[in-house]
């Protein structure tokens, strides 16, 4: 189970800055999903919507330790958190939501394709697996221009499995491509849990077999996960080489908007609750007199104002013209 205590850091090598950016960011993704489930539940926004509450600790962690001028993100289609973590817009992330096209895809895209090139997200993608060889491409592309950077690729667990996944996972290690590639085990494919559908259930041995290290990382400490990830993104850049990282949480709502997650049990969600990375690191940084109640009070209160707007924003755009329905098409 993750939820490992703080012992693996020193908070005081951290700046109060950076400490509280990391706060702010999932305080953010939290009230932008709050409020897009109810705005779904009010039928302003239709589709597929995943939310990733409970999991902010792992994209906010991760992409930090990027330097987004020159690295690149890609991950699947729960993909909120990492857009905002990149620094989109969360107006026109709100306006995807709703179809308009003022959306970060001009509202051609929906929750599952959120796509940000000035802040080198590349999706938002819906098909389990499918942009793994395109984030290994992407790294590919570094490599041939000799460009340094460093490529996070995101995916679930249900996407392990995927002959996508060990192919991509082969070439980045025989071409020696700068790409992490991060397992966000949530322990769930839809409804069936990880263990289930897997003969190895430690998935950080996974990349052994491609000759690629890997690692398990505690993913509902924001902290562990920036440190983890830093490490593996520093080598990756100096040596030009992979890496796989096994980051473990949890997500507390459904697959997708119509599930109502009766494969589980409340005990076992109710478990991971007390280890929400918010709380956790509020909490860490409170004790270590780098916050006040009010002060988080601030924070909260601001996040709360910025959805607002966004959801505002939104409500105000157009919908796409008829006339832009075979624009950014690729043929
Ligand atoms: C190739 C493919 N097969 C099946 C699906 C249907 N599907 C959508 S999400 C999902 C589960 C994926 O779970 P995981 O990778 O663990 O991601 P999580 O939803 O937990 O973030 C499946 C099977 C799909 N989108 N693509
Ligand atoms: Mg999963």
């Amino acid at each position: 189970m993750a939820g490992n205590k703080a012992d693996t850091y020193d908070i005081k090598s951290f700046k109060k800055d950076f400490l509280l950016s990391l706060l702010e960011k999932m305080v953010l993704i939290r009230r932008f999903e709050e409020m897009a489930s109810k705005m779904y539940g009010l039928k302003k926004i239709g589709g597929f919507l995943h939310l990733y509450i409970g999991e902010e600790a792992v994209a906010v962690g991760a992409i930090a330790a990027l330097d987004l001028k020159k690295d690149a993100v890609f991950t699947a289609y729960r993909d909120h958190g990492h857009a905002i973590a990149c620094g989109s817009d969360v107006r026109a992330l709100m306006a995807e939501l709703y179809g308009k096209i003022t959306g970060i895809s001009r509202g051609k895209g929906g929750s599952m394709h959120f796509f940000d090139v000035k802040n080198h997200f590349f999706g938002g993608n819906g098909i389990v697996g499918a942009h793994i060889p395109v984030a290994g491409g992407y790294a590919l592309k570094l490599s041939v221009k000799g460009e340094d950077g460093v490529v996070l690729c995101m995916f679930g667990d249900g996407a392990i499995h995927q002959g996508s996944f060990h192919e991509t996972l082969n070439l980045a290690r025989l071409w020696n491509l700068p790409v992490i590639f991060i397992c966000e085990n949530n322990q769930y494919g839809m409804g069936t849990f990880f263990k289930r559908v897997s003969s190895v259930h430690n998935f950080s041995l996974m990349g052994k077999s491609y000759d690629i290290p890997g690692k398990q990382v505690d993913g509902m400490n924001v902290l562990t996960v920036y440190r983890e990830v830093s490490e593996a993104v520093e080598r990756a850049r100096k040596e030009k080489l992979p890496a796989f990282l096994e980051i473990k949480t949890y997500r507390y709502k459904g697959h997708s908007m119509s599930d109502p997650a009766t494969y589980r049990t409340r005990e076992e969600l109710d478990a991971y609750k007390n280890l929400d990375p918010i709380v956790y690191l509020k909490a860490e940084l409170i004790e270590n007199k780098l916050l006040t109640e009010e002060e988080f009070g601030k924070i909260d209160g601001k996040a709360r104002k910025k959805v607002a707007e966004a959801v505002d924003f939104a409500e105000k755009s157009e919908e796409p013209d008829i006339k832009t329905l075979y624009e950014d098409v690729i043929v």
